[in-house]
């Protein structure tokens, strides 16, 4: 597999948690290479612009104002088969069903608030690191 990227969003029940260490350290120790990050706060539009996906579902305004409660952390990530193995290490969306040692199992709360974003494809990371940040930001 090749070297790629994928794009990550540590929520803001992370960062309220004060989770933010401990989970960029299981991150890196499973060989994760951070290219860019910040902390932002989203505001309103920029929430419902990135998971415009989910415009539909009847979650979509409780995970609109979960989003833009307070900072996040926004990073881009590299690894051979990033998108993959980060999925497989953040686990599953509800952290009821996640794998023990996965980070939602450790720090998720619920399906609502579970913790981290990962994307979903190539594609995806691609276009949500973009939302994020500039090429002059990622290294
Ligand atoms: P993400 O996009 O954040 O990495 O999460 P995911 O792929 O595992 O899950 P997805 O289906 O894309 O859902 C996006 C986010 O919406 C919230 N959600 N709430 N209350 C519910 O039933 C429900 N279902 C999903 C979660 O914050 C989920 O991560
Ligand atoms: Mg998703």
């Amino acid at each position: 597999m090749a070297t790629n990227r994928t794009f990550t969003m540590l929520k803001p029940d992370s960062v309220e948690k004060g989770n933010v260490g401990a989970i960029l350290e299981k991150i890196t120790a499973s060989g994760f290479r951070i290219v860019a990050m910040k902390l932002t706060h989203m505001t309103l539009r920029d929430a419902q612009e990135f998971y415009a996906i989910h415009k539909e579902r009847p979650f979509f305004g409780e995970l609109v104002e979960y989003m833009t409660r307070g900072p996040i952390v926004a990073a881009i990530l590299e690894k051979e088969n990033a998108v993959d193995d980060f999925r497989a290490l953040i686990g599953a969306t509800n952290p009821e069903d996640a794998a023990e040692g996965t980070i939602r199992k450790l720090y998720a709360a619920s399906i609502g608030e579970n913790a981290v974003h990962g994307s979903d494809s190539n594609e995806n990371a691609a276009i949500e690191s973009a939302f994020h940040f500039s090429g002059r930001e990622q290294f």
